[in-house]
């Protein structure tokens, strides 16, 4: 993969890449359509009203916006300019938005007209130094001194020198996510012009084996490091069509998508591929044109994966990635995929397992803390050195998950650093334990915990929601497990939920459960 010049931009790149496109379609939204040539026009024009509202290079800018052409055009036009989006999430409160302003101290917001109110509410309380505020597509007044994004985009034809863009370093702060960790304020991520780059060459294509023939759709929003790849980065890349869609990933919303436009990629997360399994509506094979999908977020358990191929044909290519690391860098591979496991590392990542003492370990089916060396590394957290000096180890990424590797190079996921279980001085994965629930017939979701016991030992609890209508008692279950797994792994207190604890992204927040057994 050739190294990008050193003065890169990557709003500029895309423009010179899909020159020769300027007809294909490039967005489809839940409004219409936009081709590569309206895309560059939009992003070019964008970048000029920045400009020309006074905004600098290495500004910070929010951006909180539902899933639509008016997100691209924003993030690429504001990269074009130097100016930083910095991309949240829409499922935030008022007081997120509040502190994520404060502490990037962004001089202007782009915001959908439906999370305009939130956003109100955030601004004033203070604090902040907003200047502009950017609206997409509303049907309302707007508030005094805001700008409708459409009514800016159409106002400034880009003329030298802003039409050219910035011509930024590809080591320069390009825009933030803020990841979250188990502790503490969320963290802002400064990424580089050139991750981006990166990530597209190294997995979109190589991997993903994306090409303009395809048509892609992310049940994972934008805001996410894993959608804005793959619905932003890794498709523009590749001249491919894009599918954005604002309402939330249900199954419905997601198969409706899935007939309507005929996407031949998907992503996903594991619990998203659950859901649609066990909905009613779930398309068949002939409804859909899928020749590929994508999994991250959480280890997709083998079953999934499975029911999944024998349904739509195609394979869920399962990874992990991280905000840090701005996409996937352990994967499974099109034509090889091994169920159950995340893989290899992808050409272009480096990956290392160390014990406690911080030894590289060379062994097999040794759990070990994953470490990540490849040039998508973000260049720190902001305002946080301590946890930068944490995490970003010279030129490895400490990524907070354990994991194993076999005598074959596949990899399987062990936990968080934080939720691994030691149970009699034996580590017990509590994802493991889950997968394996999850296969009893009855059982939707699981979550596995620590309790500690009257004697002060840790002893591990499952969390359970059984499928609508299925009956399992706590006894069968625990039973089930020892029959599949080394026995003294089984959990040794069941409770059954009606829904577990979940983050926006679906995932488990066991640290929920953690607070309601020791209350
Ligand atoms: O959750 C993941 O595995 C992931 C994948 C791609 C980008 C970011 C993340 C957190």
């Amino acid at each position: 993969t050739p190294t990008p010049p050193e003065r890169f931009n990557f709003a500029r790149h895309l423009i010179a890449l899909n020159a020769g496109r300027a007809g294909k379609t490039a967005l489809i939204d839940d409004a219409g359509t936009l081709s590569y040539g309206q895309l560059a026009d939009q992003v070019q024009r964008f970048s000029a009203a920045l400009r020309a509202l006074g905004l600098k290079r290495e500004e910070r800018v929010l951006l909180l916006m539902h899933d639509c052409s008016d997100w691209v055009v924003s993030f690429l036009g504001a990269l074009h300019a130097g100016v930083v989006p910095v991309c949240v999430n829409t499922l935030l409160t008022a007081k997120d938005y509040a502190y994520m302003l404060a502490d990037s101290r962004a001089q202007a917001a782009f915001v959908s007209a439906a999370l305009l109110p939130t956003l109100q509410t955030a601004l004033d309380a203070g604090g902040h130094e907003v200047q502009h505020l950017i609206v997409s597509r509303t049907k309302d007044p707007l508030p005094a001194g805001a700008h409708d994004l459409a009514a800016l985009v159409a106002a400034h034809a880009p003329a030298e020198p802003d039409a050219k863009g910035a011509d930024t370093h590809g080591d320069e702060p390009a825009f933030w996510l803020y990841s979250s960790g188990s502790t503490g304020a969320p963290k802002g991520t400064v990424h580089s012009q050139a991750s981006l780059y990166w990530t597209a060459e190294l997995y979109g294509k190589a991997v993903l084996g994306l090409k303009e023939s395809d048509t892609v759709f992310s049940a994972a929003k934008l805001f996410f490091a894993y959608g804005l790849g793959n619905g932003l980065s890794f498709p523009l890349s590749a001249g491919a069509s894009v599918v954005l869609m604002a309402e939330r990933p249900t199954p419905q919303a997601t198969f409706k998508r899935m007939v309507d436009h005929q996407p031949t990629v998907f992503y996903g997360a594991p619990t998203g591929y659950s859901g649609m399994l066990a909905s009613p509506e779930l398309p068949t094979r002939e409804q859909v044109a899928l020749r590929l999908c994508s999994s991250a977020g959480e280890a997709l358990p083998r079953d999934i994966g499975e029911r999944w191929t024998a349904r739509f044909g195609c394979e869920i290519i399962d990874g992990i990635g991280s905000t840090e690391m701005l996409h996937i860098f352990l994967s499974n591979r099109p034509g090889d995929v091994r169920y159950g496991t995340t893989g290899k590392p992808v050409p272009g990542y480096e990956v290392q397992l160390r014990d406690e003492d911080g030894s590289v370990i060379t062994g097999h089916n040794m759990i070990g803390d994953l470490y990540i060396q490849g040039p998508s590394s973000a260049l720190l957290y902001w305002n946080n050195r301590a946890k930068s000096r944490d995490t970003f180890q010279g030129a490895w990424t400490k990524s907070g998950d354990k994991y194993t590797r076999d005598p074959d190079g596949y990899y399987t996921y062990a936990g968080r650093n934080d939720d691994m279980l030691k149970v009699s001085g034996i580590y017990v994965s509590p994802f493991e334990v889950e997968a394996t629930l999850v296969q009893h017939p009855a059982v939707l979701e699981a979550a596995v915990i620590g309790k500690t016991d009257d004697d002060g030992l840790v002893k591990t609890k499952a969390y359970v929601v059984l499928k609508a209508g299925a009956q399992a008692t706590e006894a069968e279950l625990q039973a089930f497990v020892k029959e599949k797994l080394a026995p003294y792994k089984y959990p040794r207190f069941i409770e059954f939920m009606d829904e577990l604890p979940k983050t926006a992204t679906g995932k488990i927040q066991r640290f929920k459960l953690r607070e309601l057994e020791n209350q």
